[in-house]
């Protein structure tokens, strides 16, 4: 029997719903709709526009009742770390995105407390100034924490409108830094010593279990029924496009590429080895108890910062036409450190990079496509760097490397990772992420059942990739 769940997919970018169409034989995503995700810089910051993104998710659910009455269920998923604080069921303040910078203070004020070592020893994160702890830290100083009795995440919070339930999905919850590695549940002494009130804290849930059901008025928002459950899946977006890695055997490294690239292995248990840790490798919490044991090397942002910073001054870019310019750069171009953190920032990226390679000693590119070559290069670089250091931490065999996401679109990046790594590369599905969150949805459902292996066999004969062999150059 075939049956549909509706995703709701949110990006840095844009945000998507789509709806599943799950059956014995079948695995169908069809687009309901997709909208742009544009934060907004006010006086006290960069902020994400979610009410804004809310309306729009309204209306995409509205849309997918209307082409499908009979979903089964609904659920969410987004980009991590960030937050809104609630009192009473309220709102306090617009969530800021990951990219502001107040977090510095934060970061400061937490290692002085929990210096960096124990602190991977506890929550197994790779250190990146946006996780949540230091992003709450920051709010502390500043004290803004004492009128909040809660924390939710985006994907959390979102449930919290449609259901009025509040609860911390775990895939995501585990990017906060304030997870125990080893249980999964929040980590009360940690949580303790930093002094953050563990009252905001609201309870765990596993992905595949229920957050509620619709509230009466959001359902007849969206014509749907008020009975309609609002599923927990991997609400933490890579944790869902691991899920949907159309793995065949075990032998294999994903990378999740997009705004960010997330390149990695899942694991049945963490790493937080003193090598792992001064490597910057993170353990975050997976479908089914799996570990994603990973690095966040920057991403495709690199690029569409680059393309935004070229466009300010009126000019319209072609992006592919571009990227195949970049393909016919034969002059060799410098690699640049691509997770260095004065990338993170929005802003004039090429002036950035150039400024790394003359800091460096290497040749600043020249042309927009030089440029393009230069930032797919690092990232094939990067990537390659993360898979070797994923499988001499882990233990590993990699054979083959799965990239999913909108990078798995981008051939000559595609091709750059299988010459850097000298192993087979398979990309796609470009819509992992919502794929992922369609078949954990699914499995809740009964609409298909199995091990997360199970489910990527149905990825893997719906979606096949398409494969680059490393040509030895
Ligand atoms: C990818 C992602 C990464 C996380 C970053 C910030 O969309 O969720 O996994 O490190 O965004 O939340």
């Amino acid at each position: 029997m075939t049956a549909a769940v509706a995703a709701v997919d949110l990006g840095a970018t844009s945000g998507r719903v789509m709806l599943g169409y799950v059956g014995h034989d079948e695995l169908r995503l069809v687009p309901v709709a997709r909208f742009p995700n544009n934060p907004v810089r006010v006086f006290d910051g960069l902020h994400w526009n979610i009410l804004e993104l809310y309306r729009n998710v309204l209306a995409g659910l509205a849309s997918a009742v209307r082409d499908e009455p009979d979903i089964r269920s609904i659920a969410v998923d987004s980009w991590a770390v960030d937050y809104a604080l609630m009192t009473n069921g309220r709102m306090l303040g617009n969530p800021y995105h990951y990219r502001d910078e107040r977090t510095a203070a934060g970061v400061d004020a937490t290692h002085t407390i929990v210096g960096p070592a124990e602190l991977y020893a506890a929550n197994g994160l790779q250190f990146l100034s946006f996780n949540t702890l230091y992003q709450l830290a920051a709010e502390q100083l500043a004290g803004s924490l004492d009128g909040a009795d809660s924390m939710l995440l985006v994907p959390d919070l979102l449930n919290f409108w449609l259901t009025g339930v509040s609860r911390a999905e775990q895939t995501n919850a585990s990017t906060t830094g304030l997870l125990d590695v080893h249980t999964g549940r929040w980590h009360d002494t940690l949580i303790e010593r930093l002094g953050l009130p563990r009252r905001l804290l609201p309870e765990v849930i596993a992905p595949g279990s229920t957050v509620g059901t619709l509230l009466p008025a959001v359902a007849a928002e969206i014509g749907a029924p008020a009975s309609l459950a609002v599923s927990a899946v991997g609400s933490h977006d890579t944790a869902s496009a691991v899920v949907a890695v159309p793995a065949v055997g075990d032998d294999f490294a994903y990378i999740s590429s997009g705004t960010w690239s997330l390149v990695g292995v899942e694991l049945e248990q963490p790493v937080v080895s003193e090598a792992s840790r001064a490597a910057n490798f993170t353990n975050e919490g997976g479908v089914d108890g799996r570990i994603r044991f990973l690095q966040n090397v920057s991403g495709l942002w690199l690029l569409s910062e680059s393309v935004r910073t070229w466009e300010r001054s009126g000019e319209q870019i072609d992006l592919p036409t571009l990227i195949s310019a970049a393909r016919g750069v034969t002059a060799p171009v410098a690699v640049f450190d691509a997770g260095d953190p004065r990338f993170i920032a929005p802003g004039d990226m090429p002036q950035r990079i150039a400024d790394w390679c003359i800091e460096h000693g290497r040749p600043v590119p020249q042309s927009r496509a030089e440029f393009v070559r230069s930032i797919l290069e690092s990232l094939a670089d990067a990537y390659s760097r993360s898979i070797e250091t994923a499988a001499a931490l882990s233990g590993k065999r990699i054979e083959v490397i799965h990239i999913v996401g909108g990078g798995s679109q981008n051939a000559l990046l595609c091709q750059l990772t299988a010459d850097r790594t000298g192993r087979p590369v398979l990309a796609g599905p470009v819509e992992a992420t919502a794929i992922g969150n369609v078949l954990v949805q699914a499995r809740a459902q009964g609409l298909v059942s199995g091990s997360l292996e199970a489910l990527r066999a149905i990825v893997a004969t719906t979606f096949a990739p398409v494969r680059y062999e490393p040509t030895g150059r």
